[in-house]
């Protein structure tokens, strides 16, 4: 089995999922100023440390995404980042995209960017220890055609193949946002347009299928419009992905959009439990792990064992939910 396989399946076989801890810096300061820490280069590095060093992370986590300026960090105890996760039983992964902008007239539609230089960097990250990569592209229900969509699948597609060069992981994420007052059926039509898309630009692009990890939104209604129950969610959700995502993918990582834990730990238990499912099914939450965590610690020493308890809680919840 080569690396690339053998990593796509560490990241998503085995109970285990990943730790999404790539807030960029304006996200994560804005996320410590809300909670009323003082936001620096310092704080988002403790942050982060609380997150990698908690106690038995490795037991369901396989892999944590680092931002740029994490990656490039130390823990107190002087190791890198990405040295320490590997040592603490965690692939280290990197999101190498650079954020979004208005694609030209596409009605406010966004295209992720990051693809010049981006070969360079992935030298950088791999000789570094970099596993995995991600980068996410965001489609808005409202503004996303056919056109937006293949421009962003068409960027996903080369970030993928230059990852795979270089001998990373690429976890391709098409992020259906679920901010908004939508029903399931305007998420369902976005995502499987989004996911066909993908799928297509991958395969033109020569990306061994084997050695990716997708990481999709589930398909559910908007944040602000009435719940469904999670096992609608999960038949809406493997609907659209068996019609959209070939067999040879090994494993699908969700991420979690802004929904509440319990609620996508139920939605991945219910996917889980599908017994024709054809690949493995995880967890790569970010706000769905982190968010209580982070309001524990508050920026005080003194409540890094309780924030770390809050982490290993919700990872164990993610964790027991792919059974
Ligand atoms: C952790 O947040 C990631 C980076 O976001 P920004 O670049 O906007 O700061 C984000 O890509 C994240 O990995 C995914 O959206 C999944 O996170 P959630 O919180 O939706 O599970």
């Amino acid at each position: 089995m080569s690396i690339l396989h053998s990593t796509a399946r560490e990241l998503t076989h085995g109970g285990r999922g990943i730790l999404a801890a790539d807030e960029s810096i304006k996200t994560m300061s804005a996320r410590l100023e809300a909670e009323g820490i003082t936001a620096g280069e310092t704080a988002r590095r403790d942050y982060r440390e609380l997150l990698l060093t908690a106690p038995g992370l490795s037991a369901t986590v396989s892999g944590i995404i680092l931002a740029d300026e994490t990656f490039g960090q130390e823990l107190s105890d002087g190791r890198p980042f990405p040295v320490a996760a590997r040592e603490l039983g965690v692939l280290p992964g990197i999101k190498v995209d650079t954020g979004t902008t208005p694609l030209p007239g596409a009605g406010g539609a966004l295209i992720t960017e990051g693809l010049d230089g981006l070969g360079a960097r992935l030298s950088s990250y791999a000789e570094r220890g970099a596993a995995f990569a991600k980068w996410r592209a965001v489609i808005d229900i409202a503004t996303t055609t056919e056109q937006t969509a293949r421009a962003n699948g068409h960027a996903l597609a080369r970030y993928a193949a230059l990852c795979q060069e270089h001998g990373i992981v690429p976890i391709v994420e098409p992020e259906v946002l679920c901010s908004g007052d939508h029903d399931i059926v305007a998420c369902a039509d976005t995502t499987r347009l989004a996911l066909a898309v993908v799928f297509n630009e991958l395969e033109d692009a020569g990306v061994d299928l084997r050695g990716i990890v997708l990481k999709p939104n589930f398909v559910t209604p908007g944040l602000e419009a009435p719940k469904v129950s999670a096992a609608a969610v999960a038949a809406a959700t493997f609907e659209i992905l068996r019609s959209t995502v070939p067999a040879a993918v090994p494993g699908i990582a969700f991420l979690s959009g802004g929904h509440p834990t319990d609620d996508v730990c139920a939605f991945l238990k219910e996917l889980s439990a599908i017994p024709e499912r054809p690949w493995d099914v995880t967890f790569s939450f970010g706000r769905a792990l982190v968010s209580a965590a982070l309001s524990t610690w508050g920026g005080a020493p003194a409540n890094v064992d309780a924030a770390q308890e809050r982490l290993l809680d919700n990872c164990r919840q993610a964790a027991d939910a792919t059974a």
